[in-house]
């Protein structure tokens, strides 16, 4: 690359059904927006009309029972079109993109929680992206019976919300895997304090982020 633009840095937000990510990336949103950041804020499954439309197939409610291979292939699907028509173009011009859920759900949701291999993941991951993952990535983690009922206050629940209990339990240790495999490029947050303490830690960790993103863009520019 030799555009001379810096490219935006990819962060993500993850955790497990209700522990607030939606809540949460408004919040973030609009401090990065605050100090300026040129930001696109976008979400997975989905973030173009045709990854829209297999979101909205992978979450109705169905009588057919859907393959676990098949709902891995969608989602990696709707990836594709989403990384190569919107999330690597916005980092290329500079602009950060902030995403609600990415690869790590996929390990979690379809590796924990449907128990495919992790191996089949690597590999559709590795087709895909090649190579490309987020810069930094918000772990937001919770009891998953608090989650659960907090998701349920908020009405109708989707596919993936009709899951046993035991279901969630295991996305939410593949998480944990996730993070002790990767600790550097994971922030864990403890969403089961209260909003206003939970969104002053992100307010820390965005400031330390911002601050390193500012100083290696110094050294750089100095080289
Ligand atoms: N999926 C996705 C896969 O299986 N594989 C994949 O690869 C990907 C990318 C849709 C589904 O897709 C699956 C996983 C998902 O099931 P989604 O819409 O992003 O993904 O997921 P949901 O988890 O369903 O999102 P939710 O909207 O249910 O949960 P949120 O966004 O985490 O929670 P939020 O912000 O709506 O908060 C829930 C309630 O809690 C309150 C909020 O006000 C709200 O009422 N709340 C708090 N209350 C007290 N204290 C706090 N600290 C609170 N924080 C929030």
């Amino acid at each position: 690359m030799t555009s001379g633009v810096r490219p935006g840095l990819f962060l993500t937000v993850e955790g497990v059904e209700g522990v607030g990510k939606t809540t949460n990336m408004m919040f973030i949103r609009e401090w990065l927006e605050a100090v300026g950041v040129p930001l696109l804020c976008t979400r997975e499954p989905g973030g173009t009309p045709l990854a829209e439309e297999l979101r909205g197939l992978l979450l109705a409610n169905r009588q057919e029972p859907v393959d676990p291979h098949a709902e891995l292939l969608m989602i990696f699907a709707a990836r594709a079109q989403h990384l190569n028509r919107v999330i690597l173009p916005a980092l290329a011009s500079g602009t950060w993109v902030l995403c609600d859920r990415f690869t790590d759900a996929t390990y979690a949701y379809q590796g924990g929680g449907r128990k495919l291999p992790v191996a089949v993941i690597e590999q559709l991951e590795n087709i895909v992206q090649q190579g490309r993952h987020p810069d930094r990535t918000l772990l937001l983690d919770l009891d998953v019976e608090t989650g659960l009922a907090r998701a349920r206050n908020r009405g109708g629940l989707d596919r993936f919300e009709q899951e046993q209990r035991s279901f969630f339990e295991d996305v939410r240790r593949a998480y944990q895997q996730r993070v002790k495999a990767d600790p550097e490029r994971f922030i864990v947050i403890d969403a089961s304090r209260s909003l206003d303490e939970v969104q002053s830690q992100i307010a820390a960790e965005l400031t330390k982020l911002l601050a390193d993103f500012k100083s290696a863009n110094e050294n750089g520019a100095g080289q």
